[in-house]
């Protein structure tokens, strides 16, 4: 049995596929030299039904991935609209995981990638916390890695392309095998980046800070969330270049991302962060978010798209 929760349905270029036939071909491009672009969303239950969070913007930055990419998607962004309504339906999901992926495929090897189709495929399935059940509530013990993230012109990190996860496993590797939930990178620089696959949050004093997007960071979703959220709350946020000895000495440091959504993080490198349990601007931002993505405040930002 896999780790994955299967689902019925993966759309493929068109096509609803039984989840075990969505295959590729092992020579496409793709499986080769890392040729594709993504995305991960998230749909929540709600009162009113299924509602997909902050729709728009993640298609946003699948088409701005793959246009650094010189890659053409061969549907509409309302296409992919359409067949992911229609994929979670099928499905029978109320709530569940979304990734979008665009890639290259068979048709020759070599770098060059432009005879190769690009091809899109859309997978949902179910998928909880991504850092474990309680890290949520007791936050998570993370480390410093010994891997750099890729500087802006190797791998451009605002594309959220398959190639820059390499890097992302070397520091997710790392970190699990030394004991942590999670590796924090830092930028060629020295500077704060973010985490193998979330961006970070830092509290002091009040006042919020979070790598600038010329930190190496992928320009997340939940990240921006954060930012509208906090400074609703009435805090300040500054987005700029934060030195790794800026991480011991926080109040309250948490990650962001679709699929780790708020996660406290409780120490790193062994150093305990404030009190080193979730704190309460932490605590309110995951309050503030969770209510928008359930449904139960007001959308006042239109960040909901209900599938009926
Ligand atoms: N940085 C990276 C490197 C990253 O992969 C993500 C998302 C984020 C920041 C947060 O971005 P956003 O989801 O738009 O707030 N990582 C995705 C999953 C990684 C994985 O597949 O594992 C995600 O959260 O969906």
């Amino acid at each position: 049995m896999a780790g994955i929760k299967e689902a019925k349905y993966i759309w493929m270029s068109g096509k609803m596929v039984p989840w075990q036939d969505a295959k590729i071909h092992v020579l496409s491009h793709v499986v080769h030299y890392a040729s594709a672009v993504f995305e991960g969303v998230r749909a929540y239950k709600t009162k009113k039904g299924t509602a997909i969070f902050r729709w728009e913007d993640h298609l946003r930055r699948l088409y701005d991935s793959a246009k650094i990419y010189r890659m053409e998607i061969p549907f509409s962004p309302e296409e992919l609209t359409q067949a992911t309504i229609q994929l979670i339906k099928e499905n029978g999901l109320d709530s569940c995981y979304i990734r979008p992926i665009v890639y290259r495929g068979y048709y020759d090897l070599g770098v060059n990638p432009f005879k190769c189709p690009v091809e899109v495929a859309i997978a949902v399935w179910e998928w909880g916390a991504y850092l474990g059940e309680e890290a949520l509530t007791q936050g998570v013990d993370v480390m410093v890695s010994s891997w750099n993230r890729m500087a802006h012109n190797t791998f451009p990190p605002m594309a959220k392309a398959t190639g820059n996860y390499a890097n992302a496993q070397l520091i997710k590797m790392e970190a699990v095998l030394y004991g942590f939930a999670e590796g924090i990178a830092l930028n060629p620089d020295n500077t704060v980046s973010e985490g193998s696959g979330e961006n970070l949050f830092l509290v002091r004093n009040g006042k919020i800070y979070t790598p600038a997007l010329e930190s190496g960071i992928l320009p997340g979703i939940t990240r921006d969330t954060v930012i509208t959220l906090a400074r609703e709350l009435g805090y300040e946020v500054i987005e700029t270049l934060i030195p790794r000895e800026m991480l011991y000495i926080a109040d309250e440091l948490f990650f962001t991302g679709t699929a780790a959504e708020i996660t406290p993080i409780r120490s790193v490198d062994k150093i305990p962060i404030g009190t080193g349990s979730r704190g309460p601007v932490t605590k309110a931002l995951q309050e503030k978010l969770f209510a928008i993505v359930r449904g139960e405040v007001e959308d006042t930002h239109g960040w909901l798209l209900y599938i009926d």
